[in-house]
């Protein structure tokens, strides 16, 4: 397969990471087609996205928007590292992970507390909303606890191997750590080990905000 994956998205996003590595963990070529701000709600972008989020990806002349429906399709269409076990217990414990962080990680590590933390400060020049992260904290911390349950002693999220699952987390995890929050919340837990992992591999390497910014 020579022609590259499109990525609508922007360097920095955990949602667009995410599909990211799937390409690099799958070696399946891809160009992210960096998006400006505010481009999210361009009709062009709506066109594609009706949500008006990132990621969405164009394949020849398929396209598909949803981060978790990206990486599913990745994993199946291309050869490379199966990333979602045969295992129909190992299977379900990846879906129920991937459906932890779209409700209750992204609610609160990522938005509100990362995005008043981050991107209000340093991208957009506003200032945090300390309202807004309070309410967000109770849920943050169930987060941080039922992560460390899940991962346990394991070497990533559901056993072994690599899954979609760490895929989808780290990158959450990683923006979350990088907020005073998470710096209270983590440290203890297994969860800063198991982002160290993910942070080794090369498909990290090939992810991060100045690797794509370097390439585009
Ligand atoms: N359910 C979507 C959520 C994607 C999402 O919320 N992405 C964030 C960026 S990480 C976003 O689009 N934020 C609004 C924006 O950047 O304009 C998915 O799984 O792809």
């Amino acid at each position: 397969m020579t022609n590259p994956v499109i990525v609508h998205g922007v360097a920095g996003s955990p949602y667009v990471r995410a599909v990211l590595l799937g390409f690099e963990e799958k070696g399946v070529a891809w160009r992210l087609a960096a998006m400006g701000p505010g481009a999210s709600q361009t009709p062009a972008h709506l066109a594609r996205m009706p949500f008006g989020r990132l990621p969405a990806i164009e394949h020849g002349d398929f396209s598909l928007y949803e981060s978790q429906a990206i990486l599913r399709w990745t994993d199946a269409a291309f050869e490379g590292p199966s990333l979602r076990p045969t295992d129909p217990r190992q299977a379900a414990r990846v879906d129920q992970l991937m459906g932890i962080n779209d409700w209750y990680v992204f609610r609160s590590w990522a938005s509100p507390i990362g995005f008043e933390r981050i991107v209000k400060p340093m991208f957009l020049g506003l200032p945090t909303d300390e309202t807004a992260i309070g309410p967000a904290l109770p849920l943050a911390r169930t987060c941080v606890a039922t992560l460390d349950a899940l991962l346990g002693d394991q070497t990533f999220m559901t056993g072994d191997d690599l899954t979609l699952a760490d895929l989808m987390l780290a990158p959450q995890a990683e923006f979350f750590a990088a907020t005073p929050e998470g710096q209270s919340m983590l440290p203890g837990t297994r969860l800063p080990a198991w982002l160290a992992r993910m942070q080794s591999r090369p498909s990290w390497a090939a992810t991060t905000t100045e690797a794509l910014r370097a390439a585009a």
